[in-house]
């Protein structure tokens, strides 16, 4: 296994445009929504050829359709339900009013089945961000319900052309079927429920086209529910140009790139290959390194014969807030349980339990001694406060913070100053076992924001919490 503390360390320390509208300073009710229908469909995981696998989708297919929206644009999206439960969505990322971030039970009622939930908000940082289901999302993320969210800087990226990649898993059984193992608490008490099948964009491994010479922007996203990729292009230098939706100074990494469940990089890769050749997208997280997918060149002459101009930033971005780090409303958030992780107890339904009875319940993970209790917020931050929460990962396993609402910086990792603090902003921080990490944000976004682990069955599990902003 090579999710390695240093491996951490070093490595990071053609859209759907209706119902999307243009830059407006405020939400225009008349614009016509896009339909998301969630429902039962068949989508090819195995490849073409093969009998299409029974998935729950967004309009019939696996990623749904991608949404794009200009900077300060709206989106405007109506979700109805075709499925046999409830469920909602949730736009990952994006800095929006509080109304619309799709928490059952936090921010909105659970969708019924047969009915529907009109989304409206504003997007406000362009980057690449993604939308899924949030009820019982530990099986609904993994049956399908997912799609990419992209928003558009003003200035177009200095690239030729983009590619995005969704990374997901899947657990088939021996006939390609998604497996029935839902809600298994061995899985949730380890890594989380992790597939044997990976799919990019929705397919097996298979070609990405590539020119010679060419300048791709390159959006990966991982929307396993579970498992973390560690990716690389085999025989070429991509650069990190962008982390979660936010653009940074470009930077090579020595490794290769965590990308943890919900968490999105953006490369730039410069095709310096030769025309003709093919180039594994590979993936090193839990194994020597395997290509996921093939990047081919086509046999066209190479449209630039060198780079000589540096990797560019993918456009200017403003930190989401300002830090006052003088007198910061401080607060820790100690990460428990699990397997191999000593547990005894924690507090669920208002009373400590024995391990036992977490088990029987289907929590076995704790924040701060809390197996999943959502009575309390962690902190209650008057808008405009800084905010510190120090993280203690105090189990065997490796965990995805993910703040709703806000983008945070990672300051330190066991107590060594973090790369790009100050400078990265983040919604999801992928910490290793037994580590620690301390993050900040600005109290900007007023409401109730969920914060939790997005190893979705860990969710389910107990690793949950919320962050108030009055
Ligand atoms: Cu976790």
């Amino acid at each position: 296994m090579t999710l390695s503390r240093r491996t951490l360390l070093k490595g990071l320390g053609a859209g759907a445009l209706i119902g999307v509208a243009g830059c407006k300073a405020r939400i225009d009710a008349r614009t016509d929504p896009l339909i998301l229908n969630a429902a039962s469909a068949e989508a090819p995981l195995l490849g073409e050829i093969e009998a299409g696998t029974p998935v729950w989708a967004y309009n019939g297919s696996v990623p749904g359709p991608t949404l794009r929206a200009p900077r300060g644009g709206q989106i405007a999206a109506r979700l109805e339900n075709g499925l046999e439960q409830p469920t909602s969505i949730h736009w990952h990322g994006v800095r929006l009013a509080n109304a619309m971030d799709g928490v059952v039970g936090m921010t909105q009622d659970a969708v019924e089945p047969g009915a529907g939930f009109d989304y409206r908000f504003m997007c406000p940082d362009a980057g690449t961000y993604w939308y899924h289901s949030h009820n019982r999302s530990w099986e609904q993320v993994a049956r399908g319900l997912y799609g990419v969210l992209i928003v558009e800087d003003e200035e177009p990226a200095p690239v030729d052309r983009e590619i995005t990649l969704t990374l997901d898993d899947w657990r088939l059984d021996a006939g390609g079927a998604i497996h029935e193992s839902f809600g298994a608490l061995h899985d949730w008490a380890h890594g989380g429920r992790m597939g044997d099948w990976i799919t990019v964009n929705g397919g097996p491994p298979g070609d990405i086209a590539l020119r010679a010479g060419e300048r791709v922007r390159l959006r990966v996203l991982n929307v396993a529910t579970a498992r973390i990729f560690a990716i690389a292009v085999e025989g070429h230098a991509a650069q990190v140009a962008s982390i979660d939706g936010f653009a940074v100074a470009p930077f090579a990494p020595e490794e290769s790139v965590l990308i943890g469940p919900g968490q999105r990089v953006d490369f730039v890769l410069d095709a310096t290959g030769e025309p003709g050749a093919r180039y594994g997208l590979m993936d090193d997280a839990y194994d020597d390194a395997q290509p996921i997918s093939f990047f081919a060149y086509s046999d066209e002459p190479p449209l630039r014969d060198q780079f000589d101009d540096g990797v560019p930033r993918l456009g200017e971005r403003r930190a989401p807030g300002t830090l006052d780090l003088s007198e910061p409303l401080a607060g820790d958030l100690v990460m428990e349980g699990g397997a191999m992780g000593g547990m005894a107890q924690a507090m669920l339904g208002g009373e400590m339990k024995g391990m036992r009875e977490l088990a029987r319940a289907g929590r076995v993970w704790a924040l701060n001694g809390v197996a999943g209790d959502l009575d309390k917020p962690l902190l209650s931050a008057k808008r405009g406060r800084t905010v510190v929460v120090n993280m203690v990962n105090d189990s065997a396993w490796p965990h995805v913070m993910h703040l709703h609402g806000h983008h945070f910086t990672v300051l330190t990792i066991d107590g060594a100053p973090a790369h790009g603090a100050g400078e990265i902003w983040r919604d999801g921080h992928l910490m290793m076992p037994r580590s620690r990490a301390t993050i900040a944000f600005q109290a900007t976004n007023p409401g109730k924001w969920y914060f939790h682990c997005h190893m979705l069955g860990h969710q389910a599990g107990g690793m949950r919490t919320w962050i108030e902003v009055a």
